[in-house]
Formats: C-alpha cells, sequence, structure tokens
C-alpha cells in the first residue's frame, strides 16, 4: 500500500508536470510528442483509478475489522465459551481442555475438525444465518454426556471480549474440594452382579443375555444410553470351575448387530464370536447360543466383537471367570511372607473404561459414583483388573503394595510387589493387597487427566476405607 501511494504522489507530480509541457506544446512542441505524453496521461489517470479502488477496499477492511474471533471450550463432557455472534463470517477458537477427541458441530451448518485433548484449532467460517443453533459434539456418546449448547447468530450479538480469560483459582480449588467431598455418592444401577446359571437337562450351566440399549447412571444425574447386557454396566459376571459345560443364549435387541467374544477364555473356533468369520452376526431380535465347556483357569471377560469399537466402550463388556486363581501361600517375595493360612476378605473385579458413552470409569461407574471398598485393617483382597478400554491405565493404590499374582489368569512363577501396575487394554492383572493401616486410601488411575479436570475429580478413581480392626 505504502508503495503503491507513493507512486500515486509520483504520478501526480507527473500530471502536473505533464499538464504543464500540454500548455507549452500549444506555443509550439511537435504533435506526435503532445500524442505520446496524452498516451502518458491516459496511463496515469488509470492507475489513479486503479489507486482509488484499492484505497476503497483498505478503508472498508479497516472500518469492519477482521472476523470476530469466538473463544470456545469443550471439555468432558461440557461446551463453554461465547455462544454468540454475528451472522456472515466469522470465526471460534476452540480449545480441548477434556482429556479425550471433541469437536464443535453447528447443527444443520457444519462441524470444525476433530480437536485433540490440550490443542486449540481456529474454525473460520462464512454464510452463517441468523437464528438459534444447537451446537454439541459429534463423537458417539459425547452429545448425550453433556456436550451440547445453543449458539446465538444475531446482528446484535456481543463481540467477544478480547482481553486474556482470567483463572479462578479459588473457584479450582473450591470445585476440586467440593467434588472430592461428594464421594461415595449412591447412584442408580451395579454393573457385575453374580449370574447365577440355570442347571439344564443335559447338565449345562445355562446363561441367558439380552442385549439392549439402556439409561445408565454413570456420575450422580448424568444418564447415558449405555449398551448394556441384562440391563447392567459391566454386564453380569459369571463364575464357572474348569470342565463345566456352557451354554450362553443371547439374545439381541440392539438397532444393531452384535456377536460375542470370549476374551481368553479357550474355546472351540465356532464359538469364538468373531461374525462373520466364525457364526453369523446376531441380527436385531435373533438369539445366538455359545455352548462350550471350559478346559482351564481363566480370569477372561467377555464383550462384543462387532464394531467393538462401538459397542464395547458403550458398555457391552463383563467378566467371566473360570475356577480360581492359585494364589503363592506360605512363601516369601521380595522379604514379604505370604501366609499359608491366608483367607480372602474380599476378591473385587474392576473393569476399566475410558471411551464411549460410559468414560472413564470403574465398574462402569465415574467417581463419585465409583464404589468404595471397606475392609479392616489386617484384611488380605485380591483384586482382578481389566481393561476393556481404549488406553492404559496404570492404577495405582495408595500405601498398600500390591502383589501381582496373574497375568491374563495365568499364575506368576515369580509374583512381584508393585503399587503401580500399568494395565493395557485387553488385559488382566490378579494382584492380592495387604490393609496394613486404617484410613481412607485412594486408589486410582495415574493418568491425571483420567481423574481429575477443572471441575474436579472424576472418572477412575475409588477408595479402600480400612478400618481398625
Ligand atoms: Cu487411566
Amino acid at each position: 500500500m505504502v508503495g503503491r501511494l507513493t507512486m500515486w504522489r509520483a504520478g501526480l507530480l507527473l500530471v502536473l508536470a505533464l499538464v504543464a509541457a500540454g500548455c507549452y506544446s500549444v506555443a509550439g512542441v511537435p504533435e506526435e510528442d503532445v500524442a505520446a505524453m496524452d498516451r502518458e496521461l491516459d496511463e496515469v489517470r488509470d492507475e489513479l483509478a486503479q489507486l482509488r479502488t484499492d484505497l476503497r477496499a483498505a478503508e472498508a477492511a479497516l472500518a469492519g475489522g477482521p472476523a470476530e474471533v469466538h473463544p470456545i471450550t469443550l471439555s468432558d463432557f461440557a461446551i463453554a465459551g461465547h455462544l454468540e455472534a454475528k451472522p456472515g463470517s466469522t470465526a471460534f477458537e476452540i480449545t480441548n481442555r477434556g482429556a479425550t477427541a471433541h469437536n464443535f458441530t453447528i447443527e444443520g451448518f457444519g462441524a470444525s475438525p476433530d480437536i485433540n485433548p490440550a490443542e486449540a484449532t481456529l474454525w473460520s467460517i462464512s454464510g452463517l444465518q441468523a437464528g438459534t443453533y444447537t451446537v454439541f459434539c459429534s463423537i458417539p456418546g459425547h452429545r448425550e454426556a453433556g456436550m451440547e449448547a445453543t449458539l446465538l447468530v444475531d446482528p446484535l450479538a456481543s463481540a467477544p471480549t478480547v482481553e486474556h480469560e482470567e483463572v479462578d483459582y479459588q473457584a479450582m480449588s473450591d470445585a476440586m474440594t467440593a467434588s472430592i467431598l461428594a464421594f461415595p455418592t449412591a447412584t442408580e444401577g451395579r454393573g457385575n452382579q453374580l449370574l447365577e446359571p440355570r442347571l439344564a437337562a443335559d447338565g449345562a450351566k445355562e446363561f441367558d443375555l439380552t442385549v439392549s440399549i439402556i439409561d445408565w447412571e454413570v456420575a450422580p444425574g448424568r444418564i447415558v444410553q449405555a449398551w448394556a447386557y441384562n440391563g447392567m454396566v459391566p454386564g453380569p459376571m459369571m463364575r464357572l470351575e474348569v470342565g463345566d459345560r456352557v451354554r450362553v443364549n443371547v439374545t439381541n435387541e440392539l438397532p444393531m448387530g452384535t456377536d460375542v467374544h470370549f476374551h481368553g477364555v479357550g474355546l472351540p473356533n465356532a464359538m469364538d464370536g468373531v461374525a462373520p468369520l466364525t457364526q453369523p452376526l446376531i441380527e436385531p431380535g435373533e438369539t445366538f447360543t455359545y455352548e462350550f465347556t471350559t478346559e482351564r483357569e481363566a480370569v477372561a471377560m467377555y464383550h462384543a466383537h462387532h464394531h467393538a469399537q462401538m459397542q464395547v466402550p458403550n458398555g457391552l463388556f463383563g467378566v467371566f471367570i473360570v475356577g480360581d486363581v492359585d494364589l503363592p501361600l506360605g512363601t516369601e517375595v521380595s522379604g514379604t511372607a505370604i501366609p499359608a493360612d491366608l483367607t480372602l476378605a474380599g476378591e473385587i473385579p474392576m473393569v476399566l473404561n475410558d471411551a464411549g458413552v460410559i468414560g472413564f470409569s470403574l465398574n462402569g461407574k465415574s467417581f463419585p459414583a465409583t464404589e468404595p471398598y471397606v475392609f479392616d485393617v489386617g484384611d488380605w483382597y485380591l483384586v482382578h483388573y481389566f481393561n476393556e478400554g481404549l488406553q492404559i491405565h496404570p492404577m495405582h493404590q495408595h500405601q498398600f503394595f500390591g502383589l501381582v499374582v496373574a497375568k491374563d489368569g495365568v499364575p506368576l512363577e515369580s509374583p512381584y510387589w508393585t503399587d503401580t501396575l500399568n494395565v493395557a487394554p485387553g488385559e488382566r492383572y490378579s494382584v492380592l493387597f495387604h490393609v496394613t493401616d486404617p484410613g481412607a486410601w485412594v486408589w486410582h488411575c495415574h493418568i491425571l487427566t483420567h481423574v481429575e479436570s477443572e471441575q474436579g475429580m472424576f472418572g477412575m478413581v475409588t477408595a479402600v476405607i480400612a478400618q481398625e480392626g
């Protein structure tokens, strides 16, 4: 622009010079020279016209200012920010403060790209017409979990404030304190309930599983549309002995096909639950029967294999245990004796999940709806971790070391003590704990965004309450 304006001044000088020359030509400059000067004058006029056009465009841009940028914050699971905009061209600076990917979708208009945790993107759009729009995250389950808000598009919409966002640390502290003191909060529904088999005429232990979509209170007041076996998340627990003949009748009431894979159980291939490879898909309304004999001990789980990336995180998982895990009783591990006469005060299945409508959870519940475990000092308890999620979870029990006694149901030749145990998707670990000290001892995943947000504690946290015996 500066260059063009300087040229413009130079042009003016040239015009004046040419006008003076024109006057002079009347007094006797050759006609061909006058014609050349006229051509030059025309060129200068053209250039001036172009400069005026450029100047008007620059003035208009300055008067209108750049398109307004509206700050939007996405979290698990809420949408907040400056939710009003003027029609036409606008932009959203979208920050993901959650622990999982999210996007910002304007109903009937379009969606921003998916944004990873701790990242931000500038989404510029045009053609947005005046009206009231529902905005949400279109990643399955996130809208239902609370990521929905209203965007007002109006010529009189307020402009976003440009000053930097003030962090209210006191409010953050208060929120954390309140969220922790809310533990435990009772919620509707409990998963992992033991399903007693029906003894069939041929001696088989028979179970019925019905698969359907249900309302599930994953956290206090947070109801999601869970995909569930027998109306609970995790599905009912099945416990068997080695050598049992097992029959599991699966009736599908989902809006799509499904199948059931028994993960970690030795099976005939036709019973492996991988449609369409080993069986036809169980279509809506159909029943399929899995039938096999348990051949070895197992700390296993059952879950959908068809569209597992959606069906499992949404709730289609359960615990399947055959026999008991051998404990290294009467031995010494790294200098600590394991009593020969040890009896278990509790055996806890702990199913980990981190995605779908259930999200970060222990046994289908998010803190403070997770179950506390109450023991006396001196008690021993056995935990089976099952990771049905999509991420690793280093599970940390405060104060008590855990003796890892089995991996995927197989007893370890050399058990080992640990206070933090990383559990990857698909893995199961069986861990023996000794309650040595009284108090409320927190027990949680140590990926901190799986347990805490700016709104406080949530997700994969519970506690062992150890009482003086
Ligand atoms: Cu985790």
